[in-house]
């Protein structure tokens, strides 16, 4: 590798003014803050280049396997810090734009972030890129680069109205369009069977096309001279197609025809739990996998390798099932195109994939109605036909004609409308199936892919998830960092476990002192920001209590809600003196999907709760709603270093992992919590001394289900949980008017599916158990120092190590 470089701060100033000049002909002098935001992007950007090219090169030389990871999402967030983080750049470049008397801190407030993704699991995806480079593997990140990410939120009237997300319109320096490597995708038409001197052969004639451009983006390794890509695929009309079209005359034709193609990669889809079945979606998925794989064979072709090698080289890792159609594709560019032997590609197919699943709600599995697919990709539906009467071949093998089991098990559904499950295709052409918790992949196994785990029991694993250290702790919370490295050294920045040599520090009272301090801090630091940003104010010396994650029911922010209610309730009421209230800060952050009405409704009731609550004098300031609009990573990065209690209260059973519960917990943040995802692990680390556990376990949830699960029973039987439900119904947070709330309080009543009501009690329990320990502050802050020190598994390069070791078989570059 070569050596570290370094360049001085008077050279990093000059190449800042030349950026400025050069690229966008401004002096600095009559330059807009975005314009000196560019030319900052762009000289750290230079600074990564030298490293890329010099990694790019060795990977080739030094061929080894690649993984490849699809993911139709990343949620990036914001790249300078990073960027000058992994180059060790950051004080040469505080000190050369300090000498032209230009501030960073503005500059770094022109970063439009990349939302390219809806949440947990494009975050995750982030993460991986990250450690990937880190920990030096080959690796490419593929995806699509949507021209419009996650939609910006804003409330109006406490309603959440979505406006486009237009981050590219100031610029994008950090992605190279590389016009020269595009490939042509093809859609539509049908399919020919033909003989080929005896042998029977398929090929696809297409209807039409588009091209797919590939946008690199960097994913510069910590400190490591590493420079990964992350290839983005955007979506251009052919020529070809437009000539022709031009050339029949048809000029308004030929426009339609090019925004038609030029839509597949124009927005993000807003929606991550309901598969909507929308066809634009589908060419989504199979425009950036096709244009993927074909990126690869084009390299290993170019290598002089044959494509026996594949699985030598390449392993693709699905991130859930949107990249799954790339299994087909495979198949067709080995069979069809390289004349390949029908069982010779799939014996490749099956060990080039794994499939990474997310999720246990049953409506999010992805489901292709067979119509839709086969218009598509006639070719596909042919292929994957294939595999299925295989696949159900080996299955009566294995338990004989069991009608309903085959029926069960197939890759296509027949109700209500014949369809591919797209799960269990992956889960038929993995060569390893992971979930990404321990609880969630024991649930896999035992429950949603019961089935198959006894058919392929070796199929089966874990990787429990995690998330970079370097973003959400040493970027985020510059305090803590700083805190630990004088404690430990900065060993831990790349080698998350070292967190571990904190834990005497837990019991030394200066540092418990030192430790308030940096949280005392980062809580004024958010309020500056949530002042500037939403004009809201946490409360002075409170407990903030923070729930961000999307909106959704299984996640429960109607519990969190609840909770506060009560506490209102109870001051309102006279039952509770005011004085007794533990000052608290309820903060939440949640974006609906756009067609989720249910979850659009929590967010006018959260939000309705917060503007009675906030100004009602009874309350005496010690109870506060914060709701600011729009959660993304950039205020994520505020909100959890400043966070006292990490809310993570899905109905057990419900919630994969959960990847906040970990950032809270690394930043020294308690968690209220069930025993669901993550939540298990972080407490058997932390000790049930240092996380505050409650609700039902999975195996009560399934027994309530069975048994007949009646909400209005336990609305019956606790007084407190009928207070609050009755306020609510009341029009208490709606002026009086019973109706707008009403079809949350009829869901609770009468159906609940994620037993809100069930645990209401558990849970409010649990936040008096909060109370009381936070009144101790000395120890509340030894149980914080515990929880940073402990969490260091959460790592997402140790993820990165379990996925290598598990999985893909492939090793870090020497
Ligand atoms: C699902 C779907 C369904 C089809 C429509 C579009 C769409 C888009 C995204 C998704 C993904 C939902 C699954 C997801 O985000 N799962 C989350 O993954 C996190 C990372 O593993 C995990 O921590 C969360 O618990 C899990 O909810």
């Amino acid at each position: 590798m070569t050596e570290t470089r370094t360049v001085s701060t008077t050279d990093f100033a000059q190449q800042f003014l030349d950026h400025l000049v050069r690229d966008l002909g401004v002096s600095l002098a009559e330059s807009s803050a975005n314009d000196r935001y560019l030319a900052l992007a762009h000289t750290v950007r230079d600074h990564l280049i030298a490293r890329w090219i010099d990694d790019q090169a060795a990977q080739h030389e030094t061929p080894s396997k690649t993984v490849h990871y699809l993911s139709a999402e990343y949620l990036l967030g914001r790249q300078l810090d990073n960027g000058l983080l992994a180059a060790d750049l950051a004080e040469t470049a505080s000190g050369a734009l300090d000498s032209l008397g230009v501030d960073l801190d503005e500059l770094r407030s022109q970063e439009v972030e990349p939302g390219l993704g809806n949440g947990g699991l494009g975050r995750l995806a982030a993460c991986f890129v990250d450690s990937l480079a880190t920990i030096g593997v080959p690796s490419i990140g593929y995806g699509i680069r949507y021209e419009y990410g996650i939609f910006r939120q804003t409330f109006i009237e406490g309603q959440q109205v979505e406006q486009p997300d237009s981050w590219l319109t100031l610029g994008s320096p950090w992605d190279f369009p590389r016009p020269e490597l595009a490939q042509t995708i093809s859609f539509g038409g049908a399919t020919e069977h033909y003989d080929d001197e005896g042998v029977r052969r398929s090929r696809w004639i297409p209807a039409w096309n588009v091209r797919a451009v590939p946008h690199d983006f960097l994913v510069p390794g910590y400190r490591n001279e590493r420079v990964n890509t992350l290839r983005l695929w955007s979506a251009v009309a052919t020529q070809a197609f437009d000539l022709r079209i031009f050339n029949s005359g048809d000029y308004e034709e030929a426009v339609r025809a090019q925004t038609y193609a030029e839509n597949i990669s124009k927005v993000l889809y807003p929606e991550d739990s309901t598969p909507q079945g929308k066809e634009l979606r589908l060419q989504q998925q199979y425009f950036f996998v096709a244009a993927s794989v074909h990126d690869v064979i084009d390299r290993l072709l170019a290598d002089g390798r044959p494509l026996s090698d594949l699985p030598h080289l390449a392993i693709f890792q699905l991130n859930d099932t949107h990249p799954v159609i790339a299994v087909p594709e495979l198949i067709r560019v080995l069979t069809d195109e390289h004349a390949m032997e029908w069982d010779a590609a799939w014996a490749i197919a099956r060990r080039c994939f794994a499939y990474t699943c997310h999720t246990l709600l049953p409506e999010a599995l992805e489901v292709w109605p067979v119509d839709l697919l086969g218009r598509l990709l006639p070719r596909h539906l042919e292929i994957i036909y294939r595999i299925n009467e295989e696949f159900l071949d080996a299955v009566r093998e294995q338990f004989g004609d069991d009608e309903l089991r085959i029926r069960n098990m197939s890759i296509i559904a027949e109700h209500p409308v014949r369809s591919v499950r797209m799960a269990y295709l992956a889960t038929v052409a993995g060569s390893r199936v992971n979930g990404v918790a321990e609880l969630h992949s024991q649930l896999l196994r035992d429950k949603v892919l019961h089935d198959f785990s006894e058919l392929f029991p070796e199929k089966f694993t874990n990787v429990t998830n995690g998330v970079t250290p370097r973003r959400f702790l040493r970027l985020a919370n510059p305090g803590l960092s700083g805190l630990i490295t004088e404690a430990i050294g900065d060993g831990w920045v790349a080698d998350l476990e070292r967190l571990r040599e904190l834990e005497p520090y837990a019991d030394d009272a200066s540092f418990r002192e030192r430790f308030a301090a940096v949280k005392a801090a980062n809580k004024r630091t958010l309020d500056a920001v949530l002042r500037e940003r939403d004009g809201v104010h946490v409360g002075d010396g409170h407990l903030i209590d923070v729930m961000v994650k999307r909106l959704h029911e299984y996640k429960r922010q109607m519990l969190k809600l609840l909770h506060v209610v009560t506490t209102y309730e109870g001051v309102i009421s006279g039952r509770v003196a005011v004085s007794d209230v533990v000052p608290r800060t309820a903060l939440f952050g949640a974006k609906a999907a756009p067609g989720y009405a249910m979850a659009k409704r929590i967010i006018h009731l959260i939000n309705a709760v917060g503007s009675v609550v906030n100004t009602d004098p009874r309350l005496e300031g010690r109870l506060k709603v914060v709701f600011p609009a729009n959660y993304n990573v950039t205020l994520a990065e505020r909100v959890i270093p400043a966070a006292d209690l990490s809310e993570q209260i899905s109905l057990a059973g419900k919630e994969a992992s959960g990847t906040g519960n970990m950032k809270f917990a690394l930043n020294g943040a308690l968690t209220i919590g069930t025993d669901d995802g993550a939540n298990v692990e972080i407490r058997e680390l932390v000790g049930d001394d240092h996380f505050f556990l409650f609700g039902m376990a999975e195996p009560e949830v399934a027994a309530l289900e069975s048994a007949g699960y009646r909400p209005g029973d336990f609305y019956q039987a606790d007084a407190g949980l009928r207070r609050a439900i009755d306020l609510i119904a009341s029009g208490a947070f709606s002026g009086g008017d019973r109706s707008v709330f009403e079809p949350v309080v009829s869901n609770l009543l009468y159906e609940d599916r994620f037993m809100v009501l069930a645990d209401y009690a558990s849970y409010i329990a649990a936040q008096e158990r909060v109370d009381a320990a936070y009144a101790d502050q000395d120890r509340w802050n030894r149980s914080a120092i515990l929880n940073v020190a402990r969490t260091g598994y959460f790592s997402s390069d140790r993820s990165i190590r379990d996925y290598l070791d598990r999985i893909w078989h492939a090793e870090p570059l020497a």
